[in-house]
């Protein structure tokens, strides 16, 4: 899979294959009926970032290419997945293969549209979903610990991981995702080499019903925002009905409806970038005749690294960066003007580059 990539996941009609519907305008089937989507459905998605655009006119750019993001939609799990109930494991599988997790939750009612528990209760839905993803976690930690085990005595080397797979699944069998769990930085990083799935970061989308438009609230929110607010996680609110509905529009169109309906923003420009800002990622910019190009970086990233992304060769042969804010390239009208006014830095390769540098790189 290109880039970065969020698993979509919920309970059975929830929303999830309508969301990922509009979010790629794929057409991918969303049906009344559990266990619909079998294969999960990959769709690439671009970051809506107005900087482009506005650089792009200063540069005279012939092409525009923006960040992107993976959304992969994922079957529906149910209770007892972890034991290879409904598509269980085939579910459990495809959501360790991405990195971050878009947790729809179901926040509308709606008598045609079969609840798997009978009733809507968005608490007991998100539980029902966490508690799988920790058994998964818990057999994973188990099967990994008993492959080690017998070597502990003899593999000093080892002894951390045996550590750590121990504090895994004590803090599992309180009933608490590895998220939370902590860990000094030696032992954060031997977690992270096990594809737990409770250990990848997680984002609520509650999916709400139209007549809540324009403020998108109502008492499930409330209660999704609470129980999301105690584990320090992020909602955002979202009408996969509506956005399926504008999906359809020319932009043109959708700005309008959008307008009638007093919302200002698409949910989907919300989900999107909310789920870049979950993977703690960040945009430096290139801009020239060419193009104008929105470069993806983990937060923290030294520009020789950075330079890496466009590529290899301008990491090896990396001399210096001279880095002009976005800010200042709008202020200055472009690279020429901001140099002359003292705002071009010029930047070593240990540089930790910033969201919304605009960088030109010097190699050899
Ligand atoms: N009333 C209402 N129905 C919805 C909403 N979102 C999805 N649905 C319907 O619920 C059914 C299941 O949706 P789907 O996206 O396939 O759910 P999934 O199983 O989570 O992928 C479909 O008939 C959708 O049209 C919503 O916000 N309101
Ligand atoms: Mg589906």
């Amino acid at each position: 899979m290109a880039g970065l990539s969020c698993g979509i996941v919920g309970l059975p009609n929830v929303g999830k294959s309508t969301l990922f519907n509009a979010l790629t305008r794929k057409g991918v089937a969303a049906a009344n009926y559990p266990f619909c989507t079998i294969d999960p459905n990959v769709g690439i998605v671009d970051v809506p970032d107005p900087r482009l655009q506005i650089l792009s006119n200063i540069s005279g750019s012939k092409k525009l290419i923006p960040a992107t993001v993976s959304f992969v939609d994922i079957a529906g799990l149910v209770k007892g997945a972890s034991e290879g109930q409904g598509l269980g494991n085939q579910f459990l599988k495809n959501i360790a293969e991405t990195d971050g997790i878009v947790h729809v939750v179901r926040c509308f009612e709606d008598p045609d549209v079969i609840h798997v528990s009978g009733k809507v209760d968005p608490i007991a839905d998100i539980e029902v979903i966490n508690l799988e993803l920790m058994l998964s976690d818990l057999q994973m930690a188990e099967n990994a610990y008993a492959k080690i085990e017998k070597q502990l005595k003899t593999k000093k080397e080892l002894a951390v991981n045996g550590t750590v797979l121990q504090k895994a699944m004590a803090h599992l069998n309180q009933n608490k995702p590895l998220r939370s769990l902590e860990l000094n930085e030696e032992e954060r990083e031997i977690l992270s080499l096990y594809p737990f799935l409770t250990n990848k970061k997680v984002l609520y989308a509650a999916n709400v019903p139209e007549d809540t438009l324009p403020s998108m609230e109502n008492e499930y929110v409330s209660m999704v925002r609470a129980y999301a607010e105690k584990e320090k996680n992020s909602v955002v609110t979202i009408c996969a009905k509506l956005e399926e509905e504008i999906a359809q529009l020319t932009e043109e169109e959708a700005k309008e409806f959008l307008q009638s309906l007093g919302v200002a923003d698409t949910g989907l420009g919300r989900l999107i970038k909310a789920s870049f800002a979950m993977l703690d990622l960040i945009t430096y910019l290139t801009t020239g005749e060419q193009e104008t190009r929105a470069w993806t970086i983990q937060r923290g990233t030294p520009a020789n690294e950075a330079a890496g992304k466009i590529h290899t060769d301008i990491q090896k042969g990396f001399i210096r960066a001279e880095v002009v804010s976005y800010n200042d390239m709008v202020k200055y009208d472009g690279r020429v003007g901001a140099r002359e006014s003292g705002k071009a830095r010029s930047e070593g390769k240990e540089y930790v580059v910033q969201d919304g540098d605009v960088i030109l790189f010097f190699h050899n």
